[in-house]
Order: C-alpha cells, then structure tokens, then sequence
C-alpha cells in the first residue's frame, strides 16, 4: 500500500532545485532509465522534519515527544530572542532559517491559532507538538526517520502522475 502524505509546493521546489531533482524524459532509452531509478530513490521531506530531526538531542535517530517539547522551548527562545510574541516578520524570519524558508510549511497561520496575528509561547509549542501527534501515525510517541519521509511515486507506474506532478495528496490541515 502506498502512502502519501505531506508535501508543500515549496518542498517540491527546493527538491527540484537540486542537481538529482525531477528528471526529464531522456531521449534514449537507457539514460530515461537511469533518471527514472534516481527520480524513484528521491523522497520529500518537510520543514517540520528538519525540525523533528534537530530535535533529536540524544541522537538516538527517534525523535520523542518529551524531546520535542524540549526542543520547542529552545526554539521559542531562538525564534522570540526573548520577546513574549513573535510578529509576522519575526515569524518569517524564523522559519526561512529553520524551517528552509518562508515558504516552507508549517505556515504561520498553522501557528497562531487565534488569527491575531502574533504568535505567543503556548501557541508556537501547541503548533509544533499538533505536527508531532500528525506525523506519529502508529502513535507510539516517537517519530523516526521512516515517518518523516516519502518516497516519490513511480512516475512510469501505470496510475503514476506525470513527472510535474510534484504534490500528492495535501497533509491535514488544521
Ligand atoms: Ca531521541
Ligand atoms: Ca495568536
């Protein structure tokens, strides 16, 4: 069974950007095999995870939920450098440094659950531990490598998406 499963259009495009990113149908046979073997061991990555993964302190490849409230709180003071909200432009600022870039999920509005625009302590914790129960499918309250990246579909399988089709199906939203 093939699961897909996050993915921001921005994703796609920093994978693309890459020098082994999507490939593009050679003209000879063997060289459309070969992008296509190298297109198929690719696999989508969130800025979440880069957080999930930096969040990992005793390197153990697992990242626990205890973890990530500990890792929540050092990068709210990172992101807040002490202030009690952080604006939209501090927001920004943040997740182009942490998360891969603006435009990179989570968005900010995934944050501030009361839409006031500012973005306080609890929120930013509750946002970041929301995407830790999502991406902890098996609910055993630690999230590993495997449940953080998805293979690229076959682009050549017979109900597979063209080779633009960069997004599968969205990730819950909140
Ligand atoms: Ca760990
Ligand atoms: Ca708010």
């Amino acid at each position: 069974m093939r699961r897909f499963v996050l993915l921001s259009l921005a994703a796609a495009a920093a994978l693309a950007a890459c020098s082994s990113g999507p490939p593009r149908r050679g003209d000879r046979d063997g060289e459309d095999d070969r992008v296509g073997a190298a297109y198929r061991q690719s696999a989508f990555l969130t800025g979440a995870a880069l957080l999930f993964v930096q969040f990992d302190a005793d390197r153990d490849y697992a990242t626990s939920r205890a973890e990530t409230e500990a890792g929540a709180r050092a990068e709210w003071a990172r992101a807040s450098g002490g202030a009690d909200k952080l604006t939209p432009i501090v927001f920004e600022q943040w997740a182009a440094r942490a998360l891969g870039g603006p435009q990179m999920g989570p968005y900010r509005l995934a944050f501030d659950s009361n839409v006031d625009n500012e973005i306080t302590a609890t929120e930013f914790s509750a946002a970041i531990l929301d995407k830790f129960d999502r991406y902890d499918t098996d609910k055993d309250g630690v999230l590993r490598r495997p449940d953080m990246t998805e293979r690229l579909p076959d682009r050549r399988g017979p109900a597979g998406p063209p080779a633009d089709a960069r997004v599968q199906k969205a990730p819950p939203r909140r």
